[in-house]
């Protein structure tokens, strides 16, 4: 498969490892038993256009039958550096994070992709992390940062509170993985706006192990008064005055961090250095980054990202407010849009579902555009509120096929269809579209975003 965003020939290049190291008897039998022969017969053709490839580029001097050990094999390597801090190797430049261009008239009020694409497991690499800023990132001296946590009035807690980085970080921390996603996630679709690959349809989101202090430490700390307290306000020390209103109920399950850590380091700048807010299940916005002051009041703040943004226009003209859990969703990620099918044959189709309101309970997928569905195996850990990656064995005969995965969370709520969806929402949502996404495998191995009626 060849991708835009990717190093090319990625399958191809497979093959040629395959046989360079184990020889291919050796890979099938790596195969799970119940899969072998399927793999072994959908893989033959692709083995043998490997093998040609192998053989030639391991020939010297274009005698195929001189073989020449590479310069990697024969001299000393790079030396480990004093001091450094690692990265990707200069093959997968293609790798980065993108902007849609035109999408947004500023690169401070933007938003960049994350490339979905090219991507494994479930946790997203920090520097691949997608971006949402209103007003630009900062890198904010942790030094000088401070924690606020105040009440709307004296009742509802005993003592208003200041806390340092230093002070936060010698509480009790927790660790957890969690995805985090855009409102505005695929909502370029709503509009019949086909872009073209998975890093614009779907790339809001991101997933990582988040560590920091549950909010309900820190409101413990401050005796809140939790009978009165029922909402918590959350702002942030950027320009863009983000303030967003999330309910008690799950400040008080212990899910709301206050977080410093992700992915085993300290928070990437773009992301929030050195505070953000995570909210499991919860649309983006409300996972304040440059978090500088909690409020606990007792009812929601109705503040501007919540009145007049992140809210969905109804097709009746009225809008919804507060709808701020993710519902389940998932999307294939490979084959996807803008990628290429080099050869009929075996391929493991693979995706990533998830949900705000817990675990994946299973994945469908259909590859003739729902007309029938297979369950995808689910890879583990399967966490609530995060991530999880299914695939599916398929052979490709060449025919075009429509791709599409549907998820069902643990709560037995399942990803609609895009007419399902838009029966209720109308079609002049912005927000919280998280209908089935097809792709269309054309004959020539390209595949295409393409939205069913
Ligand atoms: N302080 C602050 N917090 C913010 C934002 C912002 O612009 N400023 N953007 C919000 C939005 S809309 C989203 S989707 C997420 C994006 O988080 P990320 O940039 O780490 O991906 O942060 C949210 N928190
Ligand atoms: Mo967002």
């Amino acid at each position: 498969m060849s991708n835009p965003h990717h190093s090319p020939g990625r399958l191809l290049k497979a093959v040629e490892n395959f046989l360079d190291r184990d020889g291919v008897g050796q890979v099938f039998a790596q195969a799970r038993s119940g899969r072998r022969d399927f793999i072994r017969k959908a893989f033959a053709s692709a083995s043998l256009a490997g093998a040609t490839l192998a053989t030639r580029a391991q020939s010297g001097n274009g005698d195929p039958n001189i073989l020449e050990l590479p310069a990697h094999s024969r001299g000393l390597g790079q030396p480990v550096a004093l001091e450094g801090y690692g990265k990707p190797s200069k093959y997968e430049a293609n790798v980065q994070r993108r902007i849609s261009p035109g999408l947004t008239p500023t690169t401070q009020a933007s938003v960049s992709f994350a490339p979905l694409q090219s991507l494994f497991g479930i946790v997203t690499p920090s520097g691949l992390h997608f971006e949402r800023h209103h007003q630009g990132w900062w890198d904010i001296d942790p030094g000088k940062h401070r924690l606020m946590l105040n009440g709307s009035d004296e009742k509802m807690l005993k003592r208003a509170m200041v806390f340092t980085l230093d002070e936060l970080m010698r509480l009790p921390a927790v660790s957890r993985f969690h995805f985090i996603e855009c409102g505005a996630n695929t909502g370029m679709e709503w509009g019949n706006v086909a872009v073209p690959t998975c890093q614009y349809t779907h790339g809001m989101l991101s997933c990582s192990e988040f560590t920091g202090v549950p909010l309900r430490t820190l409101l413990d700390l401050a005796g809140v008064d939790y009978k009165r307290a029922r909402y918590v306000l959350a702002e942030g020390a950027d320009g863009s005055s983000m303030t967003r209103t999330v309910p008690m109920e799950l400040v008080e399950s212990g899910e709301v961090l206050v977080a410093y850590g992700q992915n085993g380091e300290m928070l990437r700048p773009e992301n929030g250095y050195p505070l953000r807010l995570v909210v499991p299940g919860v649309q983006g916005v409300s996972w304040v980054k440059y978090l500088r002051r909690i409020e606990v009041g007792d009812r929601p703040y109705g503040a501007k990202d919540e009145a007049i943004h992140y809210i969905d226009l109804m097709p009746d003209g009225r809008h919804r407010q507060y709808s701020s859990t993710q519902e389940c969703k998932s999307v294939i990620t490979s084959p996807s849009g803008g990628q290429v099918l080099l050869d009929k044959g075996f391929y493991s189709i693979s995706g990533l579902a998830w949900s705000g309101r817990g675990k994946i309970g299973r994945v469908d997928v259909s590859t003739d555009g729902g007309r029938n569905w297979r369950g995808a195996r689910l890879e583990t850990p399967v966490l609530s509120k995060c991530l999880t990656r299914f695939s599916l064995d398929w052979v490709w005969d060449g025919k075009p096929a429509l791709l599409q995965s549907r998820a069902i969370d643990e709560t037995g709520y399942v990803q609609p269809r895009k007419q399902q969806l838009i029966a209720v929402r109308g079609t002049r949502s912005i927000y919280h579209n998280n209908a089935v996404q097809t792709w269309l495998v054309q004959e020539d191995g390209e595949v295409k975003n393409v939205q069913l009626a």
